[in-house]
């Protein structure tokens, strides 16, 4: 099943999983964390706070991955992940970034869930550069794929100029 680059708002999508870029307190924030618990309404941020904190504070550390429901999304199921903070590109950034993505499948195939959308993990607040993300999220799901069952993987970018940088990491991959 091949992988698409989509211009939408995923809190919009009907797919099994939506990927959230999220913090590691996991209880809200700004950009698509904000848009998505807003558009889930405040049953997704119980189900947050009820997740173990493995420090304080801390429910999800950076590369790992929590799975909630959706509660009022049209997806069923929202996929927390907490993306590198970019400090220039030499402090373990892309090796995060691809865990983000190995561990968000993971959970998707251990709840035999089959489709998902992620956002650009990273590239907003926490300042990857688009092109950069873009690649190891390429190559890093390519990878997945071809050890697994089909999945519907979809990128989701937020407006026409993330969805140009995207759909050139995959068409040069
Ligand atoms: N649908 C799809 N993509 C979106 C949407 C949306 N509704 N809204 C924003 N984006 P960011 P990060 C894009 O900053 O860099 C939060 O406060 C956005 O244009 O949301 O991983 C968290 O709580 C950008 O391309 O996530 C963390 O503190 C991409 O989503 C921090 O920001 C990611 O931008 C995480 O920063």
């Amino acid at each position: 099943m091949p992988i698409r680059v989509i211009i939408a708002d995923i809190t919009q999508l009907r797919v099994d999983a939506i990927v959230n870029a999220a913090n590691p307190g996991l209880l809200g924030g700004g950009g698509v964390d904000g848009a998505i618990h807003r558009a889930a309404g405040p049953a997704l941020l119980d189900a947050c706070r009820a997740l173990p904190e493995c420090a304080p504070g801390v429910r999800c550390p950076t590369g790992e991955a929590r799975i909630t429901l959706g509660f009022a999304l049209p997806a069923r199921h929202v996929i927390h992940t907490v993306g590198p903070i970019w400090h220039g590109g030499n402090h373990g950034e892309p090796a995060l970034l691809e865990s983000c993505y190995r561990n968000a499948l993971q959970l998707l195939r251990a709840w035999r869930l089959s489709s998902i959308a992620f956002p650009a993990i990273s590239c907003g607040v926490y300042g990857y550069p688009a092109a950069l993300a873009a690649e190891v999220a390429v190559a890093t799901l390519r990878d997945e794929l071809a050890r697994s069952a089909p999945i519907d993987v979809r990128l989701c970018c937020f407006g026409a100029a993330m969805h140009e940088v995207w759909r050139q990491a995959l068409s040069a991959a």
